[in-house]
């Protein structure tokens, strides 16, 4: 680290005198002006500063160009706008390697005096940003820098500042920005930007063009978030886009939202429930017409307010769910007992302009789903419908994505506001210990029929004053989320693990086992062999692929169709062809086995038979394993901490949920939080399972409540959750 003597008299020499004054370390901004507000002979006025240093994505033949940003400490200093000004790629904060080698200095001693201490060699690349807002202080207050040690402070002003900067041997790179004005046109540089040089996510940006892009390169276990980004982008599955909160659905993950689409179409479709498509706006005078349950929901609502440089007379909602756009047309629609039930759907995307970590699948701006809307004569009409459509949504993760999921109803505390009961079946994420909402369908109730007036004549009424009777309505709702979860769970360090339902390849076939001594007669008769095999698979509906790319190696292919989750991968070689058989290999399990090509065709479906219900049975036996009895209060976060779910006999109160989730939080536990983004979160209820568990029994008006010692009711599904 750098003498400070050495730094103070060379600021003297710049024309600066004062001696830093001295106050505890500091980490924060906050605790900066904290530490100053206690510490005497400061000059009367002064701005904190903050001096950032970035890395950018370069090829390793060239220099590294670090970045300096100098800034006013609450400038919207934005990576990527900077990256923009400077045109270079995915700016990320330096690492503690570089801040130490190039700059003699460590993370929480950073400020611009660092430049004096770096090589000639380096300081030509170097580049330097300095906030305009910074330099227009000038001609008021001094500015306020830690000198290479966050505890002391030295009070320079703007003149100085530049006079240092100048004064640094060799610094060439030197560039002023706006980040205020940058930030409130932060939308226009965004739709301005092409989506082709564009991401949200430069962390991950696969190889260069021409390269072969790598394969996972973190474990599942050891940075679960980064593993997951790695696998949707590497398999293809999905894609970072330039609008923060919004991704690429690819085709291959569209196709597992196909299948999911066409199971669900014919299982709604049985049920009498029509397809149709609304509009995606909503002007503000219907939307406000659920204003009492919108309430919570409005800060997440997207508006459209211009068009072109007009102003619209009146700015549009993009639907967020479509209640309020649907249900002024059933009251049209819906006249007489005749013109019920009511069943429709629409297969569309929504919009919540969601303020959380984004995360591709789980939390996306917008996102696709189906929505259903029903209304019927009875109460009990509705709820057989709100259950069948659960078992629809149950069967969607068990039979299609090998996910196991637990239904029940939600708390008071988590239902849809707008409606009587809400209904939902509950995932869990081994590697995370969280439980993820998989689908809801709500029994509404009368709520909103309501509200608009959605209603017919009694028909059992007679006289000449009929009475008006009000619709009981449903909804239910599936979305794309599903295709996240099933990536979360089944998901392994080589990369996706499809089941063999949702899967766009389910074989791949590879020539191998050809070397230099083999003929070019011999290549010809394996790549016939793989080709055959291939049609006689798609024959039988099978959705079967053979790479018979000639510049890729064998395991090049291998690893290829690994990341992509192929569940069988039929190896095809002259050796396999002496035998009449071909070599399969499970991508769930990895086991291989010789298959005769004499039937060939039944072998192989029941492969994929098997696979796709021992995925079921592999994710069922954890998820069983992992959501735990709990009847004392003592082991509740023990075991949530344990990544578990919990089990609680629970008395079903809101304040008692309202209590659980603060006294479940990692602050209550003064326990550091896990990560900056999930900080100390508390359990939720996920819901109250209809599957009750038995042993021990629950004995209304003994069995206390594990959190506040009430009667409990029910047992209750509780843990961390997406
Ligand atoms: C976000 C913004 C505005 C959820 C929102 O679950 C409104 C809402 O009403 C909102 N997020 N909801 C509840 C949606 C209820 C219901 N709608 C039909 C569903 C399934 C499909």
């Amino acid at each position: 680290m750098s003498d400070i003597t050495s730094l103070v008299s060379r600021l003297a020499t710049l024309g600066f005198a004062d001696s830093p004054v001295e106050h505890a370390p500091v980490d924060t901004v906050e605790q900066w002006a904290e530490a100053l507000s206690s510490t005497a002979g400061l000059p009367a006025k002064f701005t904190l500063t903050k001096t950032l240093i970035f890395k950018p994505k370069q090829p390793k033949s060239e220099p590294m160009a670090p970045v300096v940003v100098i800034a006013k400490h609450d400038s919207p200093t934005n990576s990527k706008s900077i990256g923009n000004e400077l045109k270079l790629k995915d700016l990320r904060f330096a690492s503690d390697d570089v801040l130490r080698d190039v700059f003699q200095t460590a993370k929480g001693s950073v400020s611009p005096f660092a430049l004096a201490q770096v090589s000639q060699e380096s300081i030509a690349h170097v580049r330097v940003v300095v906030d305009k807002a910074l330099l227009s202080e000038s001609s008021a207050a001094p500015i306020a820098f830690h000198p290479l040690d966050s505890s002391r402070t030295v009070f320079i002003s703007v003149a100085t500042l530049q006079a240092f900067l100048k004064s640094v041997d060799g610094l060439v790179h030197l560039t002023e920005m706006d980040f205020v004005a940058d930030a409130a046109a932060g939308t226009k540089v965004e739709k301005k930007t092409t989506a082709a040089a564009a991401t949200t996510e430069p962390k991950d940006e696969g190889g260069a063009a021409g390269m072969t892009k790598p394969g996972i390169e973190v474990s599942k276990d050891v940075d679960f978030p980064t593993w997951y980004k790695q696998v949707l982008t590497r398999s293809d599955m999905l894609e970072y886009y330039n609008v923060s909160g919004c991704y690429i659905v690819r085709p291959l993950a569209y196709f597992v939202w196909q299948q999911i689409q066409e199971f669900v179409d014919a299982g709604i479709r049985a049920m009498g429930v029509k397809n149709c498509y609304f509009p995606m706006f909503v002007s503000k005078e219907v939307l406000d017409r659920e204003k009492d349950h919108i309430e919570g929901f409005a800060p997440e609502v997207a508006w459209v307010t211009r068009a072109g440089s007009t102003e619209l007379a009146e700015p549009l909602a993009i639907r967020p769910t479509s209640e309020t756009v649907m249900y002024p047309y059933f009251a049209k629609w819906i006249r007489s007992h005749r013109d019920l039930p009511l069943k429709i759907n629409q297969w569309c995307s929504v919009v919540r302009w969601e303020f959380k970590n984004p995360q591709p699948f789980l939390r996306t701006r917008e996102f696709l789903w189906q929505e259903g809307h029903c209304a019927h004569m009875t109460k009990n009409e509705a709820m057989v419908e709100v259950r069948d459509i659960l078992t629809l949504y149950r069967r969607v993760y068990e039979e299609l994505l090998a996910v196991p999921v637990i239904e029940g109803e939600k708390s008071e505390k988590e239902k849809f506001a707008g409606g009587v009961a809400t209904t939902t079946v509950e995932g869990f994420i081994p590697t995370t210990g969280r439980g993820i909402q998989g689908g809801t369908s709500h029994y509404l109730g009368q709520n909103f029929s309501k509200m608009f007036e959605i209603m017919v004549e009694d028909p059992e009424a007679t006289g000449s004053v009929r009475p008006k009777h009000l619709v009981h309505q449903t909804s239910w709702g599936l979305s794309t989320r599903t295709i996240g979860v099933m990536v979360m769970i089944h998901g392994d360090d080589k990369g996706l693990v499809m089941p063999p339902r949702v899967s766009d390849t389910q074989v791949v076939i590879v020539p191998c086992g050809l070397t230099v001594k083999h003929s070019d007669e011999d290549r010809r008769v394996v790549v016939d062999a793989c080709l055959n095999v291939e049609a006689r698979l798609r024959a039988i509906g099978v959705r079967a692929e053979s790479d018979l790319r000639q510049n890729v190696t064998p395991g090049d292919k291998y690893n290829h169709w690994e990341l992509r989750g192929v569940p069988v991968r039929l190896e095809v070689g002259p050796k396999d062809l002496e035998q009449s058989s071909v070599l399969s290999v499970r991508r769930d399990t990895h086991a291989k086995a010789p298959l005769s090509l004499s039937g060939l065709e039944s072998s192989v479906q029941l492969l994929l038979a098997t696979i796709q219900s021992d995925m079921l049975i592999k994710a069922r036996k954890t998820l069983d394993e992992r959501v735990k009895i709990v009847l004392s209060w003592d082991t509740f976060v023990p075991t949530l901490d344990d990544k578990c779910l919990v089990l609680i006999p629970w008395c079903e109160r809101i304040e008692c949920e309202e209590q659980i989730k603060v006294r479940s939080s990692r602050a209550a536990q003064g326990d550091e939080p896990e990560d900056e983004k999930a900080p100390s979160m508390g359990a939720k209820s996920l819901c109250l399972p209809y599957k009750q568990p038995t042993n021990p029994p629950l004995v209304e008006g003994e069995t206390k409540c594990v959190q506040c010692g009430e009667n409990a009711k029910r047992y209750a599904l509780f843990g961390r959750s997406y």
